[in-house]
């Protein structure tokens, strides 16, 4: 179970809230208003998304020292999940929220690597196209999949090259020309920043993973699909600083011209 489902030492918490408050600087403010008996700081978070903030609700936790559940409040009162991954519907009367818009695609819906359990990160939702989000994508890619010849989606983190299929250990007809053009961007990637991404198919490489907007658009007849597994392979993951968004930009558009070029000379 998560941080906020746990108690934690005042050590911890000090810690959490410097955290918390340098990964949030926009949100909050820590605030040192004095100090205990002990001598130890004393604190306050405050939460503001404009900076005249004339009106404030005071809110303290763990004036009474053995209600440890008063101060777990405090913690999940601040901790806005920054992981989120899924959508934000919800579906029959789970009490869990989103569906994995990456399993939610009508690709082998709900295969082997994608969960019919709201609660899981990689719930396939209720049937295919089922997140407004998800239909609508593929409604334009649908009623344009004449003039769309290559299909590019942007994830992280891991640094990868994907093409289909991730539904199946199956390779797809196109597999060849499809890891000759996955090494070319890679190539293109490691001239460019030096960084070195894999390329591959996506059931091979990382796991099987039906649903997915890569296969699904394969499948509809967009020959080049990729998923780029964007920065960087674990340091940061999904925390990755902005110092690395120019570097990162650069190495995928140079990897999005060499596909782009490929299409042109094969139109
Ligand atoms: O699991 C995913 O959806 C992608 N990895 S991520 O860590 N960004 O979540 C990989 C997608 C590969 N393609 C398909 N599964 N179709
Ligand atoms: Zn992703």
């Amino acid at each position: 179970s998560s941080y906020y489902e746990n108690y934690h030492s005042m050590k911890e918490i000090y810690h959490w809230m410097e955290a918390v408050v340098k990964v949030h600087s926009d949100l909050l403010q820590k605030i040192y208003i004095g100090s205990s008996y002990e001598k130890r700081p004393l604190y306050v978070l405050k939460v503001h998304l404009k900076e005249k903030s004339k009106n404030a609700i005071w809110i303290d936790c763990g004036i009474h020292a053995r209600e440890w559940i008063s101060p777990a409040f405090c913690l999940w009162f601040i901790g806005h999940n920054r992981l989120w991954r899924k959508s934000r519907s919800s579906h029959g009367n789970s009490k869990c929220i989103g569906t994995d818009m990456n399993r939610n695609f009508d690709a082998h819906w709900c295969g082997p690597g994608a969960s019919h359990f709201e609660c899981h990160e990689t719930y396939c939702g209720p049937y295919p196209e089922s997140e407004p989000e998800v239909k609508a994508v593929a409604r334009f890619i649908r009623d344009h999949k004449d003039t769309i010849k290559a299909y590019i989606t942007m994830h992280s983190y891991s640094q990868l090259v994907l093409f289909p299929y991730s539904y199946t250990m199956n390779k797809s007809k196109d597999h060849e020309e499809l890891e000759s053009l996955a090494q070319k961007a890679a190539k293109a990637i490691k001239r460019t920043t030096w960084k070195t991404y894999r390329p591959g198919a996506g059931a091979q490489t990382i796991y099987l993973a039906p649903g997915g907007s890569d296969d699904w658009a394969y499948d509809l007849g967009i020959k080049y699909s990729f998923t780029f597994e964007l920065r960087d392979t674990g340091t940061y993951g999904f925390l990755l600083p902005p110092r690395e968004i120019k570097p990162t930009c650069l190495e995928a558009l140079s990897a999005v011209k060499e596909i782009a070029q490929h299409v042109l000379q094969n139109l």
